[in-house]
């Protein structure tokens, strides 16, 4: 039976005024974990041709709503029940608005009288106070007749200008609530131009025209903003005609292919500082950027600013000069801004400099020569080098693949080795650093794209989301997980200085079998020693796309703390 469209009742309710408000609006999936008083609405939106994705904890579906929501630009839905499920999808919440990826976070909640006298119901939260700091605009709905403008409000806050998360609060009382159908399907709204375009003002394209023209030492630097905008042929346009280099940021690789000759990745830290006017699209200066300022940037200590002037291109208003001056705001949505400058970077426009264009090929071919004599090394056992090795020829012959990332070591290493072909398919750690999203991303992206995804995990940052490979094998996901095994968070070689039993803070088991557990579900384990042994099964899991966990041994002793951020580690005065 089709639970909406039940005219005999001509009654609705609560339940199906939500799943109608949603599908109205084209939303058809959402990543859950069932519970009191949110199970039947589960249920219910299945009924109703929904895909509804179950995990194991919320913060994994909590992660598969906001990923999903990048790389659709329409709100990813997580549903959760009231307090602890709530607080569990939170994390995934806070971290879609740090990142800019539209979201909704549903949750069930229990009775308002109740919570606001705190008289102890069962998982009593003030949810909507406690989400209200986390993320972009938060919303309860009461009634069933304001379902309708529940929704279109969260739908529209998540989307427009800068995206972000939403929380949508829904008490357990609302879902049994009745209204004549017709009443309802009135109350009803399918939001028109959810994320309206942002056409930059004439003048602030000239003034960003003006200053890019009188560069000699131009740079663009695309941040995952300029992924997510879609706005893929008319940046690379920009980018092919002005002859500009670029520098792609982790989620903005394969933007344009990383083997671009005008990619400037592999002279960053030349370019940085020498670079004397920068395009900044969809990229915010910040700590991933060094703020824009310090010796990054060629300025003489940590503070002080370089002497670069810089273009912004962002939706937000409030974005420039958050940590240095921006000569050139162009604020819009992306696709209007660059395609207002595409217009005037025509056939005359002055390409850069060759002294320019020379010194960053020079620095950037002697770099690309001394990776390639380190990939081509086969120690054993392996490090992260010869496991990335095999990763990158596979992406090479996949380049539709979708490469999920994180870790320490096994994501900067990743980030810098592993060339990425087409937009959106690099999906990392973010702006947090945050660990957890892998197996949350990778469920999201298989079912929004349909392409194999191949995640590289530290052995740590995996068991942050491992639950999940159940998740994966459940709804049978062609998703190939490559555990880097090096014993413990960053390292495995430390010890505890006192000798006793208790292992050192950052080790774990030595030599654990990770490939085991995704036998427990019916997927392929494969455990891996050899770059030889890595490339049959990461083979084998794309010919199949069958849900696949390699346990790939790498040296104990490899990376560092932290990876590449070794020096935010503070350190103590007293030794
Ligand atoms: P990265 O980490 O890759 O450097 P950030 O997350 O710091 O990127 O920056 C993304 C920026 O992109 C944010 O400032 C956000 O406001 C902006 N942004 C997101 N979507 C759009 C869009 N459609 N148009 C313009 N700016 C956008
Ligand atoms: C939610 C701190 C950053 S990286 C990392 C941790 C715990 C794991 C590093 O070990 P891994 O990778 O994954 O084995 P590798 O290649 O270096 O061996 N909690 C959260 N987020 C972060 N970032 C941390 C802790 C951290």
């Amino acid at each position: 039976m089709d639970m909406t469209t039940d005219t005999k009742l001509e009654v609705t309710d609560g339940f199906h005024l939500v799943i109608d408000a949603l599908k109205l609006n084209g939303i058809d999936m959402i990543f859950s974990l069932p519970g009191i008083p949110i199970t039947d609405l589960t249920r219910m939106a299945q009924a109703a041709g929904m895909r509804v994705i179950c995990f194991r904890h919320e913060q994994n579906a909590g992660n598969a709503a906001a990923i999903a929501g990048f790389l659709t630009q329409k709100p990813g839905i997580c549903l959760t029940v009231s307090a602890p499920g709530f607080l569990n999808g939170l994390t995934a919440l806070a971290n879609a608005t740090t990142n800019c990826f539209p979201m909704i976070l549903i949750s069930g909640s229990s009775e308002r009288e109740i919570v606001d006298l705190q008289q102890g119901d069962y998982e009593e939260m003030d949810q909507l106070a406690i989400a209200k700091p986390l993320c972009k605009a938060a919303f309860r709905v009461l009634h069933a007749e304001d379902i309708g403008v529940g929704i279109a409000r969260a739908i529209r806050a998540a989307v427009s200008g800068r995206p972000g998360g939403v929380y949508l609060d829904l008490p357990a009382k609302l879902f049994a609530q009745t209204l004549d159908a017709d009443t309802g399907k009135n109350s009803l709204i399918k939001v028109v131009d959810p994320a309206p375009r942002q056409i930059p003002a004439p003048e602030a394209v000239q003034r960003a025209v003006d200053l890019l023209k009188s560069a000699k030492r131009p740079l663009i630097v695309l941040g995952k903003g300029a992924a997510y905008a879609q706005a893929d042929s008319d940046i690379r346009s920009l980018i092919e005609r002005s002859g500009i280099p670029y520098l792609p940021m982790s989620m903005a690789k394969g933007l344009l292919p990383d083997t671009h000759e005008q990619s400037a990745a592999a002279a960053r830290s030349y370019v940085l500082p020498e670079a004397d006017v920068v395009v900044l699209i969809g990229a915010r200066l910040n700590w991933l950027l060094s703020h824009g300022k310090g010796k990054t940037w060629g300025g003489k200590e940590s503070k002080a600013w370089g002497g670069q002037k810089f273009i912004q291109i962002d939706i937000s208003p409030q974005e420039p000069d958050s940590n240095v001056r921006i000569d050139a705001p162009l604020i819009g949505d992306i696709g209007s801004c660059v395609s207002a400058l595409l217009a005037a970077v025509n056939t005359n426009w002055p390409k850069p400099p060759s002294e320019w264009l020379s010194a960053i090929a020079e620095r950037k071919n002697k770099n690309i020569g001394k990776m390639g004599e380190t990939l081509a090394k086969n120690p054993t056992p392996m490090n992260f080098h010869s496991a990335l090795n095999v990763v990158r020829d596979i992406i090479k012959t996949n380049p539709d693949a979708i490469l999920v990332n994180e870790g320490a070591n096994a994501l900067d290493f990743t980030r810098s080795i592993v060339d990425m072909y087409k937009p959106r398919k690099r999906l990392d750690v973010g702006t947090w650093g945050i660990m957890g999203i892998g197996m949350g991303y990778c469920v999201a992206a298989a079912l929004v794209t349909g392409e194999q995804v191949i995640a590289v995990e530290g052995d740590s940052a995996f068991g942050f989301s491992g639950m999940e490979v159940e998740t994966i094998c459940r709804y049978d996901l062609p998703v190939c997980i490559v555990i880097f095994n090096n014993n413990g968070v960053y390292k495995g070689t430390d010890a505890n200085p006192t000798g006793k039993s208790d292992p050192a803070p950052t080790a774990f088991i030595k030599g654990a079998r990770y490939d085991k557990l995704i036998e427990a579900f019916g997927g392929v384990g494969v455990h891996a020693a050899t770059p030889a042994e890595l490339r049959n099964a990461m083979e084998e899991a794309i010919r199949s796309r069958k849900p696949t966990l390699i346990n790939a041994v790498i040296d104990e002793s490899a990376g560092t703390e932290s990876g590449r951020i070794t020096s935010l580690n503070p350190s103590a005065k007293k030794k």
